[in-house]
């Protein structure tokens, strides 16, 4: 049976954990000769988006760019895994919509790990420099973030492993018969 290609799309705070589940996804995958590519900031961010900021409507053609590109990864055959704060419901239901239009199947994943979490994190310091006032419309401190309202699967992070919330994934795209 060939694998379905699909859009795995992780959405919540900085420092939720989007990106290590997404990596830590993306090596199960191919691990089991599934093809499959993890997309976020890190490798966005800078190449095909690096004109882009974080103003509302910098975020919109972020996350629009993203999808379109997810869209032609799931076509080809490929779990593309992208991992994106995409605080607005606006911008998820589009990136949602993208795939529909072109019949690719789309998963909305809310890593939802509560802010205080996230903050005493703070793996770059951002938060602090938030806090403070150094960086503007920083998500949950200064910009909103909009929690999925019927996301297709909510993982509770806090006391989980990245193996653990990885494995919640998993168990979707089986239900789902992706793999
Ligand atoms: C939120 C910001 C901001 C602001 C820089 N707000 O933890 P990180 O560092 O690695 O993840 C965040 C990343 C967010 O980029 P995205 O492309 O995922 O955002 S969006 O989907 O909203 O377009 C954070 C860092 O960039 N970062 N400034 N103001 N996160």
């Amino acid at each position: 049976r060939g694998f379905r290609g699909c859009t795995v799309w992780l959405t919540g705070l900085s420092g939720a954990g989007k990106t290590s589940i997404g990596f830590e996804l993306e090596a199960l995958l191919v691990s089991k000769g599934i093809p499959s590519y993890g997309l976020d900031g890190d490798n966005i961010r800078t190449g095909l988006n690096k004109n882009l900021g974080f103003s509302q409507a910098d975020r919109e053609e972020n996350i629009r760019r993203v999808a379109e590109v997810a869209k032609l990864f799931a076509d080809s055959g490929v779990v593309a895994i992208c991992s994106f704060v995409s605080p607005f419901a606006e911008d998820r239901d589009m990136a949602r919509r993208i795939h529909k239009e072109a019949d690719l199947k789309f998963y909305e994943i809310f890593v939802d790990t509560p802010l205080n979490v996230c903050e005493s994190r703070d793996v770059k310091g951002l938060y602090k420099k938030a806090r403070e006032g150094a960086i503007q419309g920083f998500t949950g401190v200064t910009q909103a973030y909009e929690a999925p309202d019927k996301p297709d699967l909510i993982v509770k992070t806090e006391g989980l492993s990245i193996q653990e919330s990885t494995q919640c994934v998993i168990e979707l795209l089986v239900k789902e018969n992706i793999i």
